[in-house]
């Protein structure tokens, strides 16, 4: 296993014997130390990879298929919105199951806008139970410790492609925003993708569009 790290995300690629260059499909135990150590993650630990005694829990999981010519982007989002805990600690594990470009709707991430990018806004079932809405977030907006690192950069709207290789791991933090593409091109782009977030000292809200099964979430 080898990394490749980019200034906003990691990359890991795994090579077997045999020379396939996939991830087997989880249960997968990431040796957490790769996420956690290396400059690019700027100094600070990678909060919810860091070692394996956060209760981490595995949420949604899903392909994503985007067929050749028409499959469709996805708008600029931050994974916390979604998946809130109490403080933010959820993130995304995305993983190239074929080559990901910018012709057939690899990511987009807007570098370092896990710095200064709050969560807002939360998506959440409504309180009459007729649907979901975004709602403001009240609480916590960045993980815990990392509140404000930097100025808000509104204006710096430029998003950068990360193309990757299939059985590529992009790691997604719950604050950066981050997009994809159309698929443009005469090749499908499937990729898969799961989120994990802490359970030790956070609280997953009840308001969540996502709620956990019987017996909790799973369990990493
Ligand atoms: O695979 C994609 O096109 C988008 C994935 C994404 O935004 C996510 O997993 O949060």
């Amino acid at each position: 296993m080898y990394t490749r790290h980019a200034k906003y995300c990691q990359v890991v690629r795994h090579q077997d014997s045999r020379g396939t260059r996939y991830f087997s499909l989880p249960p997968i135990i990431l040796p957490a130390q790769i996420f956690s150590l290396h400059p690019a993650l700027h100094s600070e630990p990678l909060y919810a990879a860091r070692d394996s005694t956060n209760d981490s829990q595995v949420l949604q999981s899903m392909i994503i298929l985007k067929q050749p010519e028409i499959g469709g982007e996805v708008p600029p989002h931050q994974d916390s919105t979604f998946l809130y805990t109490e403080p933010p600690s959820a993130i995304g594990f995305w993983f190239a199951l074929e080559d990901a470009t910018a012709e057939n709707g690899c990511l987009y991430v807007l570098p370092r806008s896990h710095k200064w990018a709050p969560i807002s806004k939360r998506f959440v079932r409504k309180q009459d139970s007729s649907g979901t809405e975004f709602a403001e977030n009240d609480g916590a907006k960045f993980p815990e410790g990392t509140e404000l690192v930097e100025e808000p950069q509104k204006d710096q709207q430029i998003y950068e492609a990360c193309p990757v290789k299939a059985g590529s791991l992009i790691l997604i933090h719950g604050n950066l925003l981050h997009k994809s593409g159309r698929n443009t091109s005469q090749k499908s782009r499937v990729a898969y993708t799961f989120h994990v977030i802490e359970g030790e000292g956070k609280v997953y809200d009840k308001r969540n569009w996502l709620q956990p099964p019987k017996g909790g979430f799973l369990r990493l």
